[in-house]
């Protein structure tokens, strides 16, 4: 039995027990999703003060207590309601361990009225389990019932790996806390234009105002219980000799001493001499032997092959197979799919593991966009498979260089990474865009639906988008080939969702809410408004022409026209050529206003 059918079973059993109560289940709105959650319709009034029980390991449970105080500040020692935070094995949910999965990061977690019990495996288990607590509670109230939880991929994250403006430092941070809310437990440093990460500085240190900023971004991730990894590309220009190799060691010195405590070493994007496989096995090892375990507090050592693709793969593998029997063991070998930009199935990762004899780290090149600037990948997250488990170690996702619309994927990529076999694409995508705009999801949402595909590219990855309308757009342009009359249904459809992406633009551009997104996607949502407003006149031409008014048909044609024109010039200085909605809905458009124009 699959996990999806054993979480159906019990959902069943659970439906038939609250119906004789009386009482309905919640659908849960949790991202992400728990593999077993139980939650009860009616939600609990949270107390003013509450007695906090919580075994001090240590620090350990730091990050915990910090998140559990900022959700819930009134601790009182005499009051009756309590909350238990532990570990398992601690005396203050001692009672609980047996309900603890035994995985690392499982945590229980359980709301009932005479308080809240967050009983975990291990320090992040219990981190994770007031994440899941602050998302049940609202307004002073909590979802009442239990979650028995932990993630199927041990690690899930972001790799800030593209070409193109590095995200600023206080983007970072915020990527940092958005980890820790969505359980991710990875973040690798990597932008391509970062020229210390790469060449040509990639042999100085830091000048201290970055350094000092490294400090401040490995000291958030700690806070949020994630593992900052800095990586080095020396590739370009690598000389395989001791002198570069002293200084690679000697600034991977210099990260750790900013608190740094996650090292990788990138071999993606290079020609010449730094490709070699077995030089780049003598470097990874002499780091592991001479840096990692000598520190003795450093995570296993990360590196980005150069053929990290199928498509990459020359000859018979040897490459990745003299790879696999070099490196130490405990080295993580970063695979991006069959192909550069791809989805990850099982077979993909078994044909890699089968040359290095390890499991795949898997770096997904999604929702990047750095090969198709102009584009925004803001759609539904899909294609990935669900019985991935077994055959990696870690789900890492590179983004675009707009961090704030790349939230909208990560959130997905981390409920996907989390339990895979029971990610639903649609289900989390509508919850992450709540998530980033709560009060202006369904403007959001219109933006987001006509914002997915990257258009034609080198790397043949194509998205779904304006799925909604997809099928209304093809019987108004069939309707108007064949017989010239639009459909009227059609008609309705589209002209209706032309206004919703007026409408959508102008309150997204006028929105508040969340100034670090509308502030980035402005120049989308300019042109998407345009493309509403061209959408909405060539439909008026249309309905002119079947009315035969053929002088205000032509007078609609040249506004529609001038529309195009401003659409195609879409875009600023500093974001040339920006393009929407390009999929479906444009060339729809375009047909109809052609023929329009033809009369
Ligand atoms: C680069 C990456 C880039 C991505 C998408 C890897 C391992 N390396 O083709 O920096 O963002 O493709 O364009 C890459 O994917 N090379």
């Amino acid at each position: 039995m699959n996990r999806l059918q054993k979480s159906y079973t019990l959902a069943a059993a659970l439906a038939a027990c609250l119906a004789w109560t009386g009482l309905h289940a919640q659908e849960t709105t949790l991202q992400p999703l728990p593999q077993h959650c139980r939650l009860l319709a009616d939600s609990l009034t949270l107390p003013d003060g509450y007695r906090l029980l919580a075994d001090t390991t240590g620090q350990a449970l730091s990050p915990a207590l910090t998140c559990l105080h900022g959700l819930l500040p009134g601790t009182d020692g005499t009051a009756s309601f309590e909350i238990r935070l532990g570990l398992k094995g601690d005396a203050s949910v001692r009672q609980y361990d047996d309900r603890i999965p035994d995985r690392p990061e499982g945590y229980y977690l359980r709301t009932a009225p005479d308080g809240i019990v967050l009983a975990a495996a291990d320090a992040r288990g219990a981190f994770y389990a007031v994440q899941t607590l602050a998302q049940m509670t609202a307004h002073g109230k909590v979802a009442a019932g239990e979650v028995t939880d932990y993630p199927d991929i041990p690690f899930r994250g972001i790799v800030e790996g593209f070409y193109g403006t590095p995200w600023s430092h206080e983007a970072r941070l915020g990527q940092i806390d958005f980890c820790g809310r969505n359980k991710m437990n990875v973040y690798i440093y990597g932008p391509k234009d970062d020229p210390y990460h790469s060449t040509p500085h990639w042999r100085q240190p830091y000048p201290d105002d970055k350094a000092r900023q490294l400090a401040e971004l490995a000291d958030r991730a700690r806070r949020n219980h994630v593992i900052f990894y800095w990586a080095i590309h020396p590739g370009k220009d690598i000389r395989w000799d001791e002198a570069d190799r002293d200084l690679l060691l000697a600034k991977l010195e210099t990260v750790y001493r900013c608190g740094v405590r996650g090292f990788a070493v990138f071999f993606d994007d290079i020609t010449g001499d730094g490709t070699r496989a077995d030089r780049q096995a003598e470097l990874l090892n002499y780091i592991d032997r001479h840096f990692v375990q000598v520190k003795g507090d450093v995570a296993p050592l990360i590196i980005c092959p150069t053929e990290y693709s199928k498509s990459r793969v020359k000859g018979n593998g040897e490459y990745l197979a003299t790879l696999g029997r070099l490196l130490n063991p405990g080295i993580q070998i970063m695979w991006t799919g069959d192909r550069v930009v791809t989805t990850i199935d099982r077979a993909t990762l078994q044909y890699v593991g089968s040359l290095t004899g390890r499991k795949a780290y898997v770096w997904w090149n999604y929702p990047v966009s750095d090969y198709v600037r102009p584009h925004l990948l803001m759609g539904p997250v899909y294609g990935n498979a669900p019985d991935v488990a077994s055959g990696l170690t870690a789900f890492v996702a590179n983004p675009m260089e707009h961090a704030e619309a790349s939230k909208l994927a990560l959130a997905s990529i981390a409920d996907y990474a989390w339990n895979p076999d029971a990610y639903d694409s649609d289900r989390s995508w509508h919850l992450s865009v709540r998530r980033l705009m709560p009060l202006h999801a369904a403007s959001l949402e219109t933006f987001a639906a006509h914002n997915a595909d990257p258009g034609p590219n080198g790397h043949g990855f194509r998205r779904q988008e304006s799925e909604n309308i997809r099928p209304a757009l093809q019987s108004l342009c069939a309707s108007v080939a064949e017989h010239g009359t639009p459909d009227e249904d059609a008609y309705r459809q589209v002209y209706e969702e032309c206004r919703r992406i007026v409408v959508a633009s102008d309150l997204l551009m006028a929105a508040d809410e969340n100034r670090p997104l509308t502030d980035e996607i402005a120049p989308w949502l300019a042109c998407f408004k345009l493309t509403g407003e061209y959408g909405l006149e060539v439909l008026r031409a249309l309905r002119l022409r079947h009315e035969g008014q053929a002088d205000a048909c032509r007078e609609a044609c040249r506004h529609a026209r001038a529309l195009r024109n401003l659409i195609g010039r879409a875009g600023t200085d500093s974001k040339p050529g920006v393009k929407c909605a390009t999929l479906h809905l444009l060339p729809s458009l375009d047909i109809l206003l052609e023929r329009c124009e033809g009369q």
